[in-house]
């Protein structure tokens, strides 16, 4: 009997520490294209957060210097769906806990087979709060984020790095509350694109220097109300420019 108590006591705990997420596929303007873990998608060990900003898993998370085996095929301009869940991706009810309210962040690098730890990235998209925070209405939309592939984008193998950042315990500074902080969590996927379009990306954003402890976006209190969010990192990349 106590081994049973113990063993349901564990699992308990196990659930708790686990109530985290992980990419599983992408969808194409509405095209399913399967399971994409260790395909085309750079899975990472576990479903954990990142909160250490210094570390190059902060970019495409751990494995991330591992290249995947192929790529999601996707043309500039069309509408692509990340698809996130929690632990049970044939579960559609178990995406992520609604505790981990916060923004969505979708950027895009130059394919490289490293981990993206350099500086090479724009940001693509990025939802914070309007009204609910979007990892919320991530989780009401079955787990999807839809963002659309500029239409000027030159054609080319690309990493495009989706982040979930949870700020459920963002009202402390990750850098001096150990255990707390913003919650990343990333996950690159490698999409080739077609198209007739010469925009490269440009910003030129290293995540190691770019996300900081004190920023606005990572250390920012939800339980008091508020007006405005601002994530972190560099406005949207404008493709036509
Ligand atoms: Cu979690």
């Amino acid at each position: 009997m106590l081994l049973y108590h113990s063993a349901l006591a564990l699992l308990a705990l196990a659930g708790t520490a686990s109530s985290h997420a992980t990419m599983f596929g992408v969808s194409v303007n509405g095209e399913d294209q399967g399971d994409g873990r260790d395909k085309y998608i750079r899975t990472p060990a576990t479903n954990d957060p990142v909160r250490d900003l210094q570390s190059p898993n902060l970019v495409c998370n751990t494995n991330g210097g591992r290249a995947a085996p192929s790529f999601v095929k996707a043309a500039a301009g069309d509408t692509l769906a990340f698809r996130w869940f929690h632990f049970n991706p044939s579960d559609p009810g178990d995406i992520l806990d609604p505790s981990h309210k916060g923004a969505v962040l979708t950027y895009i690098a130059p394919f490289t087979e490293g981990n993206g730890a350099i500086p090479i990235w724009s940001k693509l998209a990025q939802q914070g709060f309007d009204g609910e925070g979007a990892t919320i209405k991530m989780i009401a939309n079955g787990g999807k984020v839809e963002f659309s592939l500029p239409k000027a984008l030159a054609p080319g193998k690309y990493l495009i790095r989706q982040e979930l950042l949870a700020l459920h315990m963002a009202d402390f500074r990750g850098d001096t509350n150990p255990g707390r902080g913003a919650e990343s969590y990333p996950s690159c996927v490698q999409v080739e694109v077609t198209s007739s379009g010469d925009a490269l990306p440009d910003q030129d954003f290293d995540f190691n220097r770019g996300y900081k402890y004190d920023d606005p976006g990572l250390f920012f209190n939800i339980y008091v109300p508020f007006d405005t969010y601002t994530p972190p990192g560099p406005p949207i990349w404008d493709a036509e420019a």
